[in-house]
């Protein structure tokens, strides 16, 4: 069932004025006819709105630093925020060296009131030894919170001063919560310092395999990079690093030597990606794998890009034979998925990408959108010139990268390179609105009020999730598939994800608990009220 632009006005008029006025701009009706769409994203949320957002902190140290296994990342800041990104997005990580796997500690500067009060850099300066003396890590991180920031704590000064005693690199991250909308400023900020002081650090000039790649943007949730390196190993890449599920600072040092760069989730990496063009001239490649439709163009357009005769009939070899044996699989579960309907709302891309996995099963995505992505994530690449930049964004600096007199080389011709990207997409993200239906929805960082009436109108047969909003999807009768850490299943790409998911969600069908609830919208409300601009009335 379609919904209208009367519909959606009628459920915005709930709101006061201003907030109805910024809402309506982050919610956009698929038409095709319409041309390019323009949707507002990454801008504050509104005080007082339940979001499903995270923190700057969350987005460095959580997302794109955490699963680095060879480092000690320290959290400096009250325990809270440490526990908050200590193992819940089951970013997995294993290890030939054990005792160079940190990923099950959470190590915490712990500041109480005296620290916030006297402030915590005598603390800091004590862990970093403490952390140094018991684990002996190649390397650590200091990621700041949002209190460090207001109390004033200089953790590049104490990291700077502990290096020296050390003897190994202490990196320090200024990702205090508060420093962007979401924890979209946090990858920023990771990016940034990764690229300063990590990558190219090795000293090798050659990887050692053939098609040395990197795989940008994937982390290994419930296992999913390791599905994708089972698939590009046997059709012949050589992985040198993967940014940065069960990643480590040593291979990542390396990453200058990679031919080409895959980027799996554009909005947490692209910065990387963007800079290691810059520096290095090497290319990078939009690929999906999820679903598996989307897994095997990108191996092909990976193929395309090697252009290489050996390498492109083994990827055909790969995919037929993996499509053999996973297709009779997904058609039993296909049976059970056919001609349902979906939400598909996460973080920055899963949104987007998961919404082919959706499509292969027969389910249609009816709704879908980011917590946190930016414009191009929505509408694709060309927008960017034109996104302002604010007071928020602004906090964040830009690096300022230039190409590498001794490692800089084009990897192709700039001809080559020119037809290439007309075939593939190299250096390039379409977005998700290129790939919804007309008459769907796109709604940036959906809320909870939203979350409930979109729900009530278009009664979806299954809602991808968060972890925050599954509860009051399923308390509503919807089966809620959590696509962040995928609660405990997993993996979900490649080709064994793509089984893993259909079992899932086919479970979730055909469970029938959903009968035994009653959906709020059923009944009638035991109160009602209004909300004013002065306030509840
Ligand atoms: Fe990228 Fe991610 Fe995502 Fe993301 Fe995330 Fe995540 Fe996500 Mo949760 S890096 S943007 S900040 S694909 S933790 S692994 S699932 S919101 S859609």
């Amino acid at each position: 069932m379609a919904m209208t632009l009367e519909q959606i006005s009628e459920m915005l008029a709930k709101y006061p004025v201003k907030v109805e006025k910024n809402r309506k701009k982050h919610i956009v009706i698929k038409d095709s006819a319409a041309g390019r769409q323009e949707i507002e994203a990454n801008t504050r949320t509104i005080p007082g709105i339940i979001t499903n957002r995270g923190c700057a902190y969350a987005g460095c140290k959580g997302v794109v630093l955490g699963p680095l296994k060879d480092m000690v990342h320290i959290t400096h800041g009250p325990i809270g925020c440490a526990f908050y990104t200590w193992g819940a997005r089951r970013n997995k990580a294993r290890s030939e060296d054990p005792g160079q796997n940190f990923m099950n500690y959470c190590v915490s500067t712990d500041m109480q009131e005296s620290d916030i009060v006297f402030g915590g850099e005598k603390k800091l300066a004590k862990v970093i030894d403490e952390v140094a003396e018991i684990f002996k890590p190649k390397a650590i991180t200091v990621s700041a919170t949002c209190p460090v920031g207001l109390i004033g704590d200089d953790i590049n000064a104490v990291a700077k001063v502990a290096e020296e005693r050390l003897g190994i690199p202490i990196l320090a991250f200024s990702c205090e919560g508060y420093k962007g909308v979401s924890q979209s400023a946090g990858h920023h900020i990771a990016n940034n310092g990764l690229m300063e002081r990590v990558i190219g650090a090795g000293e090798r000039e050659e990887a050692d395999g053939k098609y040395p790649i990197n795989i940008l943007g994937e982390y290994n949730i419930g296992g999913d990079s390791w599905e994708i390196e089972r698939i590009l190993e046997e059709v012949g890449y050589t992985v040198v690093s993967v940014m940065t599920g069960d990643g480590s600072y040593e291979d990542l040092q390396n990453a200058h030597t990679a031919e080409l760069n895959l980027v799996q989730c554009h909005r947490s990496i692209n910065y990387i990606a963007g800079m290691l063009e810059t520096k290095y001239g090497t290319p990078w490649l939009k690929v999906n794998f999820i679903g598996v439709a989307a897994t095997a163009e990108s191996l092909r357009n990976m193929a395309a890009y090697f252009d290489d005769p050996a390498l492109t009939a083994r990827t055909e070899e790969v995919i037929a034979r993996e499509l053999a044996r996973v297709e009779p699989q997904l058609e039993q579960y296909r049976k059970l998925c056919e001609g349902k309907t979906a939400f598909c709302f996460v973080g920055g891309s899963r949104g987007h990408h998961y919404q082919g996995l959706f499509a292969e099963l027969g389910i249609d995505t009816v709704l879908a959108g980011y917590e946190f992505a930016h414009r191009d994530d929505y509408e694709g690449r060309e927008v960017i010139p034109e996104i302002k930049t604010d007071a928020d964004s602004k906090n964040i600096p830009d690096l300022h990268v230039s190409a590498d007199e001794r490692r800089f080389r084009l990897k192709m011709s700039p001809e080559r390179l020119a037809e290439l990207k007309r075939q593939i997409p190299l250096s390039y993200y379409a977005g998700m609105n290129a790939d919804m239906a007309d008459g769907t929805i796109m709604v940036d960082d959906l809320n909870h009020y939203e979350t409930e009436e979109f729900i009530k109108l278009l009664k979806p047969d299954i809602f991808a999730s968060g972890i925050k909003d599954k509860y009051v999807v399923q308390k509503m009768g919807i089966p809620a598939k959590q696509l962040h850490s995928y609660d405990y299943s997993g993996p979900y790409a490649g080709f064994n994800g793509a089984v893993n998911f259909a079992r899932d969600v086919s479970m979730g069908f055909v469970s029938p608990t959903w009968n035994f609830i009653v959906p709020p919208w059923k009944d009638e409300p035991l109160l009602t009220g209004s909300v004013t601009e002065e306030g509840v009335a």
